[in-house]
């Protein structure tokens, strides 16, 4: 019989229970569930609505078992730096706002009367975004003190979840990192730190690994989807599971974990928190067996999403795609720019960029699409000379991962910006990262390689020559 693996991926704009088991040596994946996941407006204030995914989450555990495939060990990764703090019962303190809400604008100078940026940067090794939860953290202490002082604990969204599930309260290394908190030498929350910001230390417990076990279902888990499941930390943060399934163990592989977001770099065994690194953007992300994740953060498909909600036609994402590749608009928007973060409208947010700076201002579905697309790409083949600038190293092939891999039209114009050749898929790799981190703890794989090794035989991928 099957030994079933269950990976719950829960992206900014869907969430998904994937099952894996391997059958001849190859992994195989089956999608039993899916739901759509996005910010939601209570009251002007950006919120993830929790309790409907954790509804969710449930509802999925249960078609494994209508199904009859029933997961031996299972783990849950999301985007990073959300959180939730509990009090003394275990109850959310306040809402659970979303990282592109507003509160934490001006927050950055409030944490710099105590540290500097650059300061913050050689300990934690993480770039500045302002929804980091260091200054999210800084927003409650503004306009809600009392839930700091309040909070037992605090838990990323991921360790939420677990907890709801076992019972058990972990906080994961990986998705940690994100917030801007952890120490980059000593891979633990840097408690001087949160001390100096006048956060409750007391509501931050170790750092646990991926590959750690938290828990069995408690008994009302399991009376409610019908079966028991050993939970297992994978890296809880979706790029760090993303990155784990690019399929090489080429060690100067450059990929784009290509989601909401689109997330460009490469993988090390140290965190690079020079102030070279700092001026130019990067990041160090905490990975699977302190591997970071040397990276950029790229606006990404969020400006594709947001586009698609506001057309007046009802267009799939490869209907939109198709639509940009008959354009021949060249202009360009810095992708970057904060204007896109979370405009009221992005097809707006793009027309203005291109009037202001008194380029050609798109009006249709396909031009507005094909700025966007063009602008990612443009985007890669500037960070692409920035990461060799910094390493000295030359990249020859773009590992694409993620749902972008499936856009074909923008695979096909990172290989024209990059001038490099670009391999796209799998297109689940994050599902498939979290997977692979309980088969290592489950000794289906001796090591990592190993499974990337497997991940290349298993998934097909689609090469673009520049
Ligand atoms: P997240 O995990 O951040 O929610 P995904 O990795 O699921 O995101 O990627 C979703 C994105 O992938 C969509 O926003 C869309 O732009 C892109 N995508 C998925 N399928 C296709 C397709 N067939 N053609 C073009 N783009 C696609
Ligand atoms: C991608 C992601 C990214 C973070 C952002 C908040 O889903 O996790 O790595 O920077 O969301």
């Amino acid at each position: 019989m099957s030994k079933y693996y269950l990976a719950i991926d829960i992206g900014a704009s869907s969430g998904r229970h994937m099952l894996a088991s391997m059958v001849n040596g190859k992994i195989q994946l089956e999608e039993v569930y899916r739901f759509p996941n996005g910010m939601d407006n209570k009251n002007g204030t950006l919120c993830w609505d929790v309790e409907r995914l954790f509804t969710e989450i449930k509802n999925g555990l249960k078609k494994c078992k209508e199904i009859g495939k029933i997961p031996s060990y299972m783990g849950i990764d999301t985007w990073g730096v959300d959180y939730v703090l509990l009090d003394k019962d275990d109850k959310i303190l306040g809402e659970t706002v979303g990282y592109r809400d507003n509160r934490t604008n001006g927050m950055d100078a409030k944490v710099y009367e105590t540290i500097s940026l650059s300061a913050l940067y050689e300990r934690t090794g993480i770039q500045k975004q302002i929804f980091n939860t260091i200054y999210q953290l800084m927003a409650v202490k503004e306009s809600h003190p009392e839930y700091l002082e309040q909070a037992k604990s605090i838990l990323m969204i991921p360790d939420y979840f677990h907890f709801l599930l076992t019972g058990e309260k972990k906080n994961e290394y990986t998705n940690a990192t994100t917030g801007q908190l952890v120490n980059a030498k000593t891979n633990e929350w840097d408690y001087e730190l949160i001390d100096m910001l006048g956060y409750n230390k007391e509501m931050f417990q170790p750092v646990s690994m991926p590959g750690t076990v938290v828990g069995e279902f408690t008994k009302a888990i399991q009376e409610e989807v019908g079966f028991n499941c050993t939970v297992v930390l994978p890296a809880t943060h979706d790029t760090g599971s993303a990155v784990l399934a690019v399929p090489t163990n080429d060690d100067n592989a450059i990929y784009i974990s290509s989601g909401t977001w689109s997330l460009m770099g490469i993988e090390r065994k140290e965190a690079d928190c020079s102030m070279k690194s700092m001026q130019s953007n990067f990041t160090n992300e905490g990975g699977y067996d302190h591997r970071f994740r040397f990276l950029k953060n790229i606006m990404g498909l969020w400006m594709i999403q947001s586009v698609k909600k506001e057309f007046t036609e009802d267009l799939s994402f490869a209907e939109i795609c198709e639509r940009a590749s008959k354009e021949t608009i060249s202009s360009i928007v810095d992708c970057n720019d904060d204007c896109f973060l979370a405009p009221k409208s992005m097809i707006e947010a793009v027309k203005k960029f291109c009037q202001d700076t008194e380029q050609q201002i798109p009006e249709t579905v396909g031009e507005i699409a094909a700025v966007i697309y063009n602008s990612l790409a443009k985007c890669y083949g500037d960070t692409i000379e920035e990461i060799e600038a910094l390493t000295g190293e030359h990249y020859s092939t773009i590992y694409v991962v993620g749902g972008g891999a499936n856009a074909g039209y923008l695979n096909e114009l990172t290989a024209k910006y990059t001038g490099r050749r670009v391999s796209a898929g799998p297109s689940e790799a994050t599902a498939i990262g979290n997977i692979i981190v309980q088969m290592l703890h489950d000794k289906t794989f001796k090591s990592l390689p190993e499974a990337r090794t497997c991940i290349g035989e298993s998934f097909d991928v689609k090469i673009y020559e520049n």
